[in-house]
């Protein structure tokens, strides 16, 4: 019965994330070989590095070693606290660490806090980016997309591709890191909003991905679920306007120039996160930083943190 009562909640409870050990648990082998030599597979006659890659994203590996002279590729499923790139064992072999999402790195063996991690794309070799993964709210693995909580930096910009702001205060992460991180793989999203009397509210997204800047970012957003209110639903399918790019579905009015940020504009729609930083006065505000479903009406927040977070069957 009280297994039943627990099988019921983990369905119910779709925030649910297995952490490492409880993934391992399920297979003995792996699990053996997890908590002795970390090794998880070996393969023979892998003569590129690009190919035990592949094996390690096949096995949810967290690092791999491959030495192309012996063919060897070995993939680990922890990360080793010596390995900060690549190290060359040899002068032939190398080890990586690497994870392609914030989720992985939550699922790794050791404790991993809220803060800075360095993401690896899976299909190449490029440096890897650095974002801030929250570890903490709704079982953790979120990868941080906009940060606001005392106006301390200014989100009236006119082009929102790229970061700005900073990991340790306010910022955003840029469109065009949001569009690759999300690319590999399906992601949902979250939303997590406070006002000026400190109550908090939440808004999920099962399925959440931004377009490259060819279909000008445009958003794909759906399944709400939450405390706050559905207050993007209505921006599904429409393309990233700022003021100087009018991309809005509203013929008379520039919604980027109303609400003085950039967002993906309706007509002009329920929600302006990226909006002007001001204090809640009790009336509503066109500009300003706002969510119309928290109090049902255009009044101002205190903080804003949106986040999203790769799918996987794990
Ligand atoms: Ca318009």
């Amino acid at each position: 019965m009280n297994k039943l009562i627990v099988f019921v909640i983990l369905l119910l409870h779709p925030t649910y994330i297995k952490t490492c050990r409880e993934y391992y648990k399920q297979n003995l082998s792996l699990k053996r070989k997890l908590f002795t030599s970390g090794i998880l597979h070996e393969y023979s006659d892998v003569m590129k590095f690009q190919e035990c890659l592949r094996y390690c994203k096949k096995h949810h590996c967290l690092s791999f070693s491959t030495n192309t002279e012996t063919g060897l590729c070995r993939l680990y499923s922890k990360i080793f606290n010596d390995a900060t790139g690549a190290i060359s064992q040899d002068g032939v072999a190398y080890y990586y660490q690497w994870s392609d999402t914030c989720l992985g790195w939550r699922q790794s063996c050791s404790p991993r806090p809220t803060g800075e991690y360095d993401i690896r794309r899976v299909s190449k070799q490029d440096e890897p980016q650095h974002v801030l993964c929250d570890m903490d709210i709704a079982g953790g693995g979120w990868a941080v997309f906009q940060n606001r909580f005392d106006g301390s930096v200014s989100f009236d910009h006119n082009s929102y591709s790229n970061t700005f702001g900073n990991f340790s205060g306010e910022f955003w992460l840029g469109l065009d890191m949001m569009k690759t991180m999300c690319y590999d793989q399906p992601c949902e999203a979250r939303i997590e909003l406070e006002d000026w009397q400190s109550v908090r509210k939440f808004a999920g997204y099962s399925n959440f991905h931004v377009g490259w800047w060819g279909q000008r970012y445009q958003l794909t957003i759906s399944g709400y679920t939450g405390t706050a209110g559905d207050s993007m639903g209505d921006l599904n399918g429409m393309k990233f306007s700022t003021a100087n790019a009018d991309l809005d579905m509203s013929a008379g009015t520039n919604c980027a120039k109303l609400g003085q940020s950039g967002w993906w504009y309706n007509d002009c729609g329920l929600s302006n996160l990226n909006g002007p930083y001001t204090v809640d006065t009790g009336t509503e505000v066109d500009n300003a930083m706002t969510w119309w479903t928290f109090h049902g009406s255009y009044r101002p927040l205190k903080k804003s943190r949106m986040m999203f977070r790769a799918i996987y069957n794990n």
